[in-house]
């Protein structure tokens, strides 16, 4: 694993490439928006030309970020995207630990691609063959946390602005949420308190984030915690299942769901959550937990997924129903 704790080669890549190329995982969450443009704006700073592309839409409460720095979808601008790629002498991979995670036309494409890659994540199991080197800690709160450490490699004052500082920090409050996770560490906060000395307001951000639901997204939430959440007390587990038709009644964005899970574990004695969702012809699948309680092997286990000990995905090619009922069977055998 030595090559992918490999700051200083990363950093001599960097000085020798003219043109970067970032990408992060599919269906973008605020870590890996936040990362993203945040090197972005970083590297400019050192010269370069720089290129952010991510796979598919992100939710409305990061716009705020995209505003001010540009980045391309590949599945709406795959001409644009293709044509940074040919001109990248360097390939960033951020917030994923391997490049099925892009979606599969994004990830046909970097495969075929012959460009150097670069990793900085925080997801167990990296596909370690394909980076040349990176900076990876299962232990970082974020991949935000660890794009700030290797800001701070390059030794060059001036790097992060107020606006990378916010970057940073929406990647960080999203993953940790909002700092209770216990990937949270006396390091996540002397890194928001750097982030603060160089201009970041953390109440702006967190007003971008946070403040900025539509009235479905309350109504939906409201409709999930009323009528669809299924405590088993005996299993200290909980999950919810929403249909497409449930979806839609409530106009569902990408994003709208984001958090539901940790709902149900703020129940006392719930220590598993589940969110199933209806969505593209497959079941996607969220999990969390409490302690020591490991989703990442459940997901893995039962349905081809994976992810954090305490926050994993997973999915189902069954129907809804049917991947409720296998829910309860294997959470059962393996939480029981
Ligand atoms: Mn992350």
């Amino acid at each position: 694993m030595e090559k992918l704790r490999n700051t200083s080669k990363m950093v001599e890549a960097v000085h020798q490439s003219e043109c970067i190329f970032i990408t992060t995982h599919k269906s973008p969450d605020g870590d890996a928006i936040g990362s993203s443009l945040a090197l972005k704006s970083a590297l400019q700073k050192l010269g370069k030309k720089v290129t952010v592309v991510v796979p598919d839409a992100f939710p409305d409460f990061l716009n705020w970020m995209v505003e001010k720095e540009e980045l391309l979808q590949f599945d709406t601008q795959e001409e644009e995207s293709m044509q940074a790629l040919e001109k990248a002498e360097l390939v960033f991979s951020l917030d994923y630990n391997t490049i099925s995670r892009v979606g599969k036309d994004f990830e046909a494409v970097l495969r075929n691609d012959s460009t150097p890659k670069l990793i900085i994540d925080h997801h167990r199991l990296p596909e370690e063959e394909v980076f040349v080197a990176g900076l990876h800690d299962i232990e970082a709160s974020s991949t935000a946390q660890l794009v700030y450490d290797f800001i701070q490699c390059f030794e060059t004052e001036d790097l992060i602005d107020p606006f990378t500082a916010s970057c940073l920090y929406a990647g960080i409050v999203t993953d940790t949420g909002s700092f209770r996770f216990r990937s949270t560490t006396a390091k996540t906060h002397r890194v928001v308190a750097d982030l603060m000395d160089l201009g970041l307001d953390t109440g702006e951000v967190y007003n971008n984030i946070f403040d900025s639901n539509s009235a479905d997204r309350i109504k939906l939430l409201g409709y999930v915690l009323g009528e669809k959440l299924t405590v088993f007390p005996e299993l200290e587990l909980a999950h919810i299942a929403l249909s497409k038709e449930e979806l839609n009644r409530f106009n569902y964005k990408s994003g709208d769901t984001e958090g539901v899970v940790n709902y149900p574990l703020s129940i006392k004695g719930v220590n598993v959550s589940c969110i199933m969702k209806e969505n593209g012809g497959i079941i996607r699948m969220s999990f969390r937990s409490k302690g020591d309680i490991d989703v990442n092997t459940f997901a893995r286990t039962y349905f081809n997924g994976g992810g954090h000990l305490n926050a994993a995905g997973g999915m189902s090619e069954d129907s809804l129903e049917e991947t409720v009922q296998r829910f309860e069977k294997s959470a059962k055998e393996y939480f029981g």
